[in-house]
């Protein structure tokens, strides 16, 4: 007997949503890797060509400006020639679902695409900020992203180290960031983890603060993440297939 297929997530899931008045998200890479842009530590992945250490830091980006910035230009190229996947727009239906109700919604994402705000995504907290912003390194002024022409892009105001707006490994998240994203996950209802291999830190503490606060929460994944076992619902399957899933399953706001 040819069992018919059941969605990838539970019912409980789906009544959880239904009566949660605080909802809350925590976006990796894997979301934007159906709008074709490369994760970190698929095989496929960024990371490798190129190890971390080599790139995400500030040593590495004095010892080598011209490499870093380089890539980062090469990132942006890619973001800028995607479009969000189903995925996001999911997300940001969600969001308008919740909201429209009257209950509060928060997207904290480790993502520096910029993918989320395309598509529509509003109560969103970038924690590594964004590849689409750079800013000098000397005097703090925002700075034109073109790659200069020859040599490291410098600033045109003081002729300082032109860098991008992310966080690398070894810097802080910005306080306002972390601050929001951690209340949100102590007081979620719901919280989803999507496609995050929930490694790196304190991003990946986030649903693990949810979880013990009490909220429901489910990670949407084709693989286990480093958290999955602490968590209540593991949805096995790519995030632009399961997100419009679980919106339709919801009843009209
Ligand atoms: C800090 C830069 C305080 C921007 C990034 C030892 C133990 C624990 C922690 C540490 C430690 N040693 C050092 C630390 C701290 C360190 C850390 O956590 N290191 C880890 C690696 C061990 N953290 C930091 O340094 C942070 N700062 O702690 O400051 C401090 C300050 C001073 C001194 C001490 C402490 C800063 C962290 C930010 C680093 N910056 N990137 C950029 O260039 O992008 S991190 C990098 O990894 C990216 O930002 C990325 O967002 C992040 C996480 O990766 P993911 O998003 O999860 O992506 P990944 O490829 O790993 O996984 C993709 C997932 O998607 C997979 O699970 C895959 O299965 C899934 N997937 C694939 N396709 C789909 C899918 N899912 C759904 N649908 C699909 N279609
Ligand atoms: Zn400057």
């Amino acid at each position: 007997m040819h069992q018919p297929i059941g969605p990838p997530f539970s019912d409980t899931l789906v009544q959880r949503l239904r009566d949660a008045q605080r909802v809350a998200v925590l976006t990796g890479a894997g979301i934007s890797a159906e709008s074709g842009v490369p994760t970190f530590r698929d095989p496929d992945g960024l990371w490798q060509k190129f190890r971390p250490e080599e790139l995400a830091n500030v040593e590495a980006f004095l010892s080598n400006p011209e490499l870093v910035q380089g890539w980062y230009a090469h990132r942006r190229e890619i973001v800028e020639a995607v479009e969000p996947n189903p995925g996001h727009v999911a997300l940001a239906e969600l969001e308008r679902w919740v909201t429209g109700r009257g209950g509060e919604f928060l997207l904290s994402t480790q993502n520096v695409d910029g993918l989320h705000a395309r598509a529509g995504t509003e109560n969103l907290v970038e924690l590594h900020g964004s590849l689409l912003r750079s800013y000098c390194l000397r005097c703090g002024a925002p700075a034109a992203e073109s790659a200069g022409a020859h040599g490291p892009l410098t600033c045109e105001e003081c002729g300082g180290l032109v860098r991008p707006d992310v966080v690398w490994f070894g810097e802080m998240l910005p306080e306002e960031a972390i601050a929001q994203s951690t209340e949100a996950a102590a007081l979620a209802d719901v919280y989803l983890s999507v496609g995050t291999s929930a490694v790196v830190y304190p991003a990946a503490g986030l649903p693990q603060i949810a979880r013990q606060a009490g909220a429901y929460v489910a990670e949407v994944n084709p693989t286990p993440s480093d958290i999955a076992p602490r968590l209540n619902e593991q949805v096995r399957g790519r995030a632009g297939d399961v997100l419009p899933l679980l919106v339709a399953a919801l009843p009209e706001a």
